[in-house]
């Protein structure tokens, strides 16, 4: 097969005489064609078959040790102007950038199988979606785009008509960590990336597209590529409200996306749009309105277990390719909090042994089309997209923040967005309880300048009176004892429904300076065995403790200097006084808003 498109086929014959494939495959995404890839893989040993009685059509893939996490200090954005690619981003000069990396590519692809892929992000008839190709000569790549995007030949007819389309060359290469780059190259919708097997840094169409070129490519066209659940939620009455949310990594996002209600809060539903990546755009209406570019999901596996997250446990039974977890005595994958069976063989193919660490990667894997889940809404196949009542931004917290609070406007909340920060875990980095900066949860994958992003944030609220609410959620808060003092999981949807009230300015809540509280008897709490005073403790606020948390947003954004937007340090200020005020005065806290 062949393109009609001239500058497509261009391309792909320059990449081969680059890399110097044995063949080239233009990838149709038929069923078909994913399963002879998949025996394929059996054969030369890259997939290892599961038990198919128990886990039909699963398969393990055991990466290069060394190639198991995105790779943060190898990724780069290069622009012409440093300042383009801010603080934020590791910056190479774009010729530069070219040069080191086609360097690596010279003759890579020898021996190998060239696979074109064209792709739409977004459902295929959306005038929100967005269309690219990836060439790679990794057949687990491919296998995993069909599971995650929508690729094959319907992409590429609308590739030929729009004549643009997003180009992702990729290599595994050798897999030496000494030779990986991940390049993005947004003045010419490019990515290059070299050296990794691993999802984020080579499944082209996720992070690399969906929001670090994407996200430059809503800066120019007026829309946003965050990175974000997209979730609906169903009242008992049939009515069903969108919530997009960003969390940092280990903040639960795919927990929340697939929640489950609890037997308390019956009559609700929870349907899942999205569990990582939103494009969002104003209407004609002037909502904003959210597609999930994805079709399918990447998941953490380890803590997936019937109790956390038992849609996402049903949905990988089958069909879903797992990536560096363990194996049982039966041949079933096996990971650390699954709560059922045994490890026998760990991710490196040894016999389990607990003094060699943990059975499972912490980073392991499950990639699985986003219709296995059975909460998948209908409308995340809307073309038109669904309209998001409310932002919700978060982070983990042990003390600090509240459960929730609403942002008094757009403004405040471009702020509260950029002031994100998360302790990390012990499966991301070997410090545990380290408060690290993640503006919008957006610090790996903003494409250019946060201080310019701030801007384009700020801009909508001059393009729209009708914009969602936006709040701030920490479902992680601690007593001195460290016990959790809310309870999570499907619990958290009393939260959800916290937030949808106010929205329909139904709940009544208290006015703080870093934002509105839930007043009391707001939250629904019925039936919650919540110790003592962890309901006061989950809803206020210590002015102390957040001057301090100021001064260190205010350092951050410090080093954005002169490009930080005026009123984002004008609504720093106005915050920082305000606590000011209440750190140093007994005014009782003051209700904004009755039922
Ligand atoms: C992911 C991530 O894999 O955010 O989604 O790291
Ligand atoms: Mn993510």
């Amino acid at each position: 097969m062949t393109t009609r498109l001239d500058s497509l086929q261009q391309w792909i014959d320059d990449v081969a005489a680059l890399t110097q494939p044995e063949r080239i495959h233009w990838c149709t995404g038929t069923d078909e064609e994913y399963r002879l890839l998949i025996d394929a893989m059996l054969a030369d040993g890259t997939l290892h078959a599961l038990n198919p009685e128990t886990y039909p059509n699963c398969y393990l893939h055991r990466s290069d040790p060394s190639d198991v996490a995105r790779v943060e200090h190898l990724t780069y954005v290069c622009t012409d102007d440093p300042d383009d690619a801010g603080p934020n981003n590791n910056w190479l000069a774009p010729a530069e950038a070219h040069a080191r990396i086609d360097a690596l590519f010279e003759g890579a692809m020898r021996g190998r199988t060239l696979y074109v892929i064209p792709y739409c992000m977004g459902p295929l008839a959306s005038p929100y979606s967005r269309c690219g190709v990836e060439i790679t000569d990794s057949p687990y790549v491919v296998a995993n785009m069909k599971l995650m995007t929508r690729m094959g030949t319907a992409a590429l007819r609308r590739i030929e008509r729009e004549g643009r389309f997003v180009r992702g060359l990729h290599s595994t290469g050798d897999l030496d960590p000494d030779k990986r780059l991940i390049l993005h190259f947004p003045g010419e919708s490019t990515i290059k990336s070299f050296g990794s097997g691993y999802g984020g840094n080579a499944l082209l169409g996720k992070k690399c597209h969906a929001l670090r070129i994407a996200s430059n490519q809503g800066r120019h066209e007026g829309w946003l590529a965050e990175h974000m659940l997209i979730v609906g939620i169903e009242s008992p009455d049939g009515e069903t409200r969108y919530i997009a949310c960003a969390l940092p990594s280990a903040c639960g996002k795919t927990n929340l996306a697939m929640l489950i209600p609890p037997a308390s809060q019956k009559g609700w539903k929870v349907w899942t749009l999205g569990d990582d990546i939103a494009w969002m755009h104003l209407d004609d209406d002037g909502r904003l309105r959210a597609i999930n570019p994805e079709s399918g999901y990447f998941g953490v596996v380890p803590g997936t277990n019937a109790k956390t997250n038992r849609n996402a446990y049903d949905m990988i039974r089958h069909d879903t390719i797992f990536t560096n977890v363990a194996l049982t005595a039966d041949n079933e994958p096996w990971w650390e909090d699954r709560r059922e069976g045994e490890p026998a063989i760990d991710w490196l193919g040894r016999p389990y042994d607990p003094d060699q660490g943990p059975a499972a990667h912490p980073n392991s894997r499950f990639t699985v089309a986003a219709s296995n889940n059975p909460g998948y809404s209908t409308l995340a196949e809307a073309p038109e997209g669904v309209p998001i009542s409310a932002i919700v931004f978060g982070g983990r917290r042990k003390d600090l923040a509240p459960l929730v609070y609403e942002a008094r406007d757009w403004r405040h909340g471009v702020l509260v967005g950029a002031s994100v920060a998360s302790e990390t875990t012990a499966a991301s980095t070997g410090d545990v309880g380290v408060v690290r900066r993640d503006p919008m949860a957006m610090q790996p994958f903003c494409g250019y300048n946060f201080a310019d992003y701030w801007a384009h944030w700020l801009s909508f609220a001059d393009r729209s009176a009708t914009l969602p609410k936006i709040f701030h959620v920490n479902w992680f808060r601690r007593d001195e004892d460290g016990r959790f003092l809310w309870p999570g999981f499907g619990e958290n949807l009393r939260v959800l429904r916290w937030i949808l009230d106010r929205c329909d300015e139904r709940a009544a809540a208290i006015d703080s300076p870093i934002g509105r509280l839930p007043a009391p008897g707001s939250l629904d709490t019925q039936g919650l065995e919540l110790d003592d005073g962890a309901l006061d403790a989950l809803t206020s606020v210590q002015p102390a403790a957040w001057l301090a948390e100021m001064s260190e947003v205010a350092k951050y954004l410090a080093q954005y200097g002169s490009r930080l937007p005026d009123a984002l340090r004008a609504e720093l200020a106005r915050v920082t006084r305000e606590l000011d005020i209440a750190a140093t005065s007994a005014t009782p806290r003051r209700q904004v808003s009755a039922l």
